[in-house]
């Protein structure tokens, strides 16, 4: 017996006389095992070794051309009642889901080893960690898994002692697009996932457990799963706020969770905390407070973009002991990508780099790197209880219309903000890139049950004695008339959570208007930018016909979440949409005017 659990034992044997694998490996987490799957790699090619000079213990895995991003298309959540699973997931009866996927798995892992991989998302002494067990056939997603994830022996313990867990099974299969299938059976605490080694398809501790699967626990145990980075803001005064962010993938959450402040900022003694860079799971308190945890031990960030100038931290981190995806190479074996310094000589797919094949290191290439060595890397990122949020945020790639901020003048109105986001596709997923879609708190790929009902249990959170999180809007990517971003982003983003620093302190009175309340004139700070000043006016600018369209807009993809949308998320929107109403004049002045 490998597991004083019979639950899990039983599981496992099943999976095994699904698949039949040559031998089973139940991960112990240890060092010495990842070592020994590196060298094991290494041999069979699914990894590189970069250039261990410059980058020890670094490595590179070329992914299937054909398998370098989650595939929505292929991705379903199957509640028993397809009304649950609501018009943003794809559906399939979940007796029809395990029929289809299960004549996949059938003798899949012939000839190849099954790992079983215990895991905890979050601290391992943590109540709002949540466990599971990942099967895998693929020693890559092993490695990842343990950078990821607390895996191992001391998760096998929890599990044990809990007596329940996440099931994910696993296989590379044959990376055939045509035999892929991502699949979620929230009501049995299940994923099966067959037919990609990608990130989010196939490091099942993430999206599909993380997310989707735990959106329907929080639902049901009364806390929030989300799509969220969580990043700790220290004053000079050596007062830290917590703010939660949801941006899409691939919408700078990494950048901002890592944030350098501006050298004025620096000079003044402010500090930037990292919690986390992709997921929050947050619960209130007894205090009334939100507190949150990143259920993550690692990240899993964008490459091309990355640099000194625009995450220097992330490239310390990055530095030694990471996997790296689908990046380029120099003549130096270095990993390159888009934004570096230096010329590639092998693109991400091991050819000789010719710019007429596109870009070096594919759009959506990666590095996973443990969070421990990031040099902004929080003690409070372990802390069992979690951290406490003064604010909440909410963006995406809007290039119009959307103010670099605004802040809900309640949580309802946060709740609207939330579900009204938009955002420009990128290539974090297949299909089009730069299209805009909504994208409601930035879950639609990852939300796991009828986003009417998600939006019911956001609103539950406000209680007579709830201290909740201030909410805001952002949007780093607003371009002016020439075409232009208009806001130079990444740490000049500080002067943003400064200002909303100053709105939940009560130090900063702001501009109401109807669509939020803005910076007033001279409450956004912007000594030492390179930001003409008349530009910030067109970044805060208020287009109250473009708005009032935005707004019918919004009741229109609401109705798309009847007959479960929450009655008072669609006052709200009437509310917002009739203070618009009376003034069309292209002015933040104007938009103030009742
Ligand atoms: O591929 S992942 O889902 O892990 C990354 C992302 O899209 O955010
Ligand atoms: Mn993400």
């Amino acid at each position: 017996m490998v597991s004083k659990l019979a639950a899990l034992e039983r599981w496992v044997n099943d999976a095994a006389a699904l698949t039949r694998p040559a031998t089973i490996h139940w991960c112990d987490g240890s060092e010495a095992e990842y070592q020994s799957l590196i060298r094991q790699m290494l041999q069979t090619g699914d990894l590189v070794e970069l250039n261990q000079q410059t980058h020890p213990g670094c490595y590179l895995h070329r992914s299937n051309p054909a398998d370098v991003a989650r595939v929505e298309h292929l991705t379903f959540v199957c509640h028993s009642q397809q009304q649950d699973s609501g018009p943003n997931n794809h559906w399939m009866a979940p007796a029809e889901a395990h029929a289809k996927i299960d004549a996949l798995f059938d003798g899949c892992m012939a000839g190849r080893t099954m790992y079983v991989i215990p895991y905890c998302m979050g601290p391992i002494d943590s109540p709002l960690a949540r466990c599971g067990v990942e099967i895998t056939d693929s020693p890559y997603v092993v490695a990842n898994m343990r950078i990821m994830t607390r895996m191992g022996a001391a998760a096998q313990e929890r599990i044990e002692r809990e007596g329940h867990f996440v099931k994910g099974l696993h296989s590379i299969g044959e990376l055939d697009p045509e035999r892929r299938f991502i699949m979620h059976f929230p009501e049995e605490l299940t994923i099966k996932s067959y037919g990609s080694g990608y990130g989010g398809n196939a490091l099942l501790g993430k999206k599909c457990h993380a997310l989707r699967i735990a959106s329907n626990q929080a639902r049901d145990e009364g806390w929030m799963a989300e799509h969220m980075l969580i990043v700790g803001i220290e004053n000079p005064a050596g007062k830290t706020h917590y703010v939660a962010a949801a941006f899409p993938s691939a919408c700078g959450k990494t950048n901002l969770a890592m944030l350098i402040p501006p050298e004025g900022y620096r000079r003044d003694g402010w500090k930037v905390w990292t919690i986390g860079d992709d997921i929050c799971w947050m619960r209130p308190g007894a205090d009334g407070r939100l507190y949150a945890i990143n259920p993550e031990a690692g990240f899993f960030g964008v490459a091309p973009g990355t640099s000194t100038s625009t995450n220097s931290n992330a490239l310390k981190s990055i530095s030694s002991n990471t996997i790296f995806t689908n990046v380029a190479v120099t003549a130096d074996n270095q990993p390159w990508w888009e934004g570096l310094p230096g010329t590639p000589v092998t693109d991400w797919q091991g050819r000789p780099y010719d710019p007429a094949n596109g870009p070096a290191a594919h759009p959506n290439s990666r590095f996973t790197v443990s969070a421990k060595q990031c040099p902004t890397w929080s003690d409070k990122a372990e802390d069992a209880q979690g951290v406490p949020l003064s604010a909440i945020m909410f963006g995406g790639r809007r290039p119009s219309l959307l103010p670099l901020v605004m802040e809900a003048r309640d949580w309802t109105h946060g709740v609207l903000m939330g579900a009204a986001m938009g955002s420009e596709t990128t290539a974090a997923a297949t299909g089009a890139v730069g299209v805009l879609r909504r994208d409601s708190m930035a879950m639609k790929p990852f939300c796991g049950y009828h986003y009417g009902d998600y939006f019911a249990h956001w609103l539950s959170f406000d209680q007579p004695a709830a201290k909740l999180p201030k909410v805001f809007h952002v949007n780093w990517f607003r371009k002016g008339s020439d075409g232009k971003f208009l806001w130079p982003g990444f740490g000049d983003n500080l002067r943003v959570l400064e200002w909303m620093i100053g709105r939940v302190e009560g130090a900063l009175g702001g501009l109401e208007t109807p669509i939020g309340i803005l910076p007033a004139d001279g409450e956004l700070r912007l000594d030492g930018t390179k930001v003409d000043p008349t530009r910030i006016d067109e970044l805060l600018d208020v287009d109250v016909a473009a708005w009032q369209e935005e707004l019918a807009a919004i009741g229109t993809y609401l109705d798309s979440f009847e007959p479960r949308l929450p009655e008072r998320l669609r006052q709200e929107q009437q509310r917002v949409a009739a203070a618009l109403v009376g003034g069309t004049e292209r002015t933040r002045r104007a938009a103030t005017a009742p």
